[in-house]
């Protein structure tokens, strides 16, 4: 488990290093955190899971851009790429109240 984690952060980094940035969102206490965020466009986000024992479920349902993350357990972590620009909302499927607004320009 150790040794997977650890493969993800390498791969991660990669990706960093690959784009030039990377836009990593944390799902802690039934947040997104930031709320927030600004990308552009063909930029990918990545979004893990910090909670020590909650399931998160993101999701987005946009007319031109669909995504789902199945279930993420703790320490998951799923990237999305945004191809356009648009203003997006990201949801978790299990807790209604948690929202991320994505503005890519
Ligand atoms: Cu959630």
């Amino acid at each position: 488990m150790l040794a997977l984690s650890l493969l993800l952060t390498v791969a991660a980094e990669a990706v960093v290093a690959f784009s030039g940035g990377d836009h990593i969102i944390s799902q802690k206490g039934r947040q997104f955190q930031p709320g927030a965020v600004s990308l552009h466009p063909g930029e990918r986000m990545t979004v893990v899971n910090d909670d020590a024992n909650l399931v998160h479920h993101a999701y987005i349902e946009a007319p031109d851009l669909t995504f789902d993350s199945g279930d993420q357990a703790p320490a998951d972590r799923t990237v999305i790429t945004f191809p356009q620009e648009g203003d997006f909302m990201v949801l978790c499927g299990i807790h209604p109240k948690m929202k991320l607004a994505v503005h890519v320009r």
